[in-house]
């Protein structure tokens, strides 16, 4: 069961049970003992991000000064992004309903101050695949609106194990977090909230 809250973009809420939200929780903990969370920094004028991110998957999305990218490596360490663990891969499977695997899982970490403020995702070469994104920790204030900014938005809650898809019309819609509620999840012991977006960069082919 799905709401529809703008076309194409679908809310499955309490997608996950907290089990499999815990066995999600410590598949990312192995990823980010290998590819530690890095502060990203706002191209040209180097401003860091209150959200802190990883990857995992065979590219991954950074910012710095030089712009947003995708790439196949971590910026600090250099390494390869760890693999997308099998779990994630099949959330996609699932939900996404596309032939062609993920090919990057953003994850991004929101402590108790951090936002994400409105913007368009269109840094991949193609829009037509769908983009999940699965919340778990703390709940989350999101924002959608529309294809132009100044169109007309609405507020959701994320919750922990809620999963979202967006795809068609809504694939570039703005979005962002207008804040996190500290201490609505017990799923994270340190407390805050991780997202994990799977999508696809590059056309299938
Ligand atoms: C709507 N992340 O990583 S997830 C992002 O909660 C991002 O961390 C937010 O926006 C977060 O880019 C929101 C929901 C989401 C993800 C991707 C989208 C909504 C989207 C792409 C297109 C339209
Ligand atoms: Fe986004």
């Amino acid at each position: 069961a799905h709401l529809e809250v703008a076309p194409g973009a679908l809310w499955f809420r309490e997608a996950l049970a907290r089990e499999a939200q815990a066995a999600l929780l410590a598949d990312i903990r192995a990823v980010l003992e290998e590819a530690p969370l890095f502060t990203p920094a706002m191209p040209r004028t180097g401003k860091p991000f209150s959200v802190r991110m990883s990857n995992c998957g065979p590219l991954g999305w950074v910012s710095d000064a030089a712009g947003y990218r995708y790439q196949p490596f971590h910026p600090n360490t250099r390494a390869p992004w760890p693999a997308m663990p099998p779990a994630l891969a099949a959330l996609w499977t699932t939900y996404a309903a596309v032939p062609a695997p993920p090919e990057a899982c953003l994850i991004n970490y929101y402590g108790p101050d951090a936002r994400m403020s409105l913007h368009q995702d269109r840094d991949e070469a193609d829009f037509t695949a769908p983009v999940l994104s699965l919340s778990l920790g703390d709940t989350a204030l999101f924002r959608i609106g529309g294809e132009t900014r100044g169109d007309a938005t609405r507020s959701i809650r994320l919750a922990s194990g809620d999963i979202f898809l967006l795809s068609g019309p809504s694939r570039l819609a703005f979005h962002g977090i207008d804040r996190i509620l500290p201490g609505t999840s017990t799923l994270l012991a340190e407390g805050g909230r991780f997202n994990l977006t799977l999508r696809r960069v590059n056309p299938a082919t």
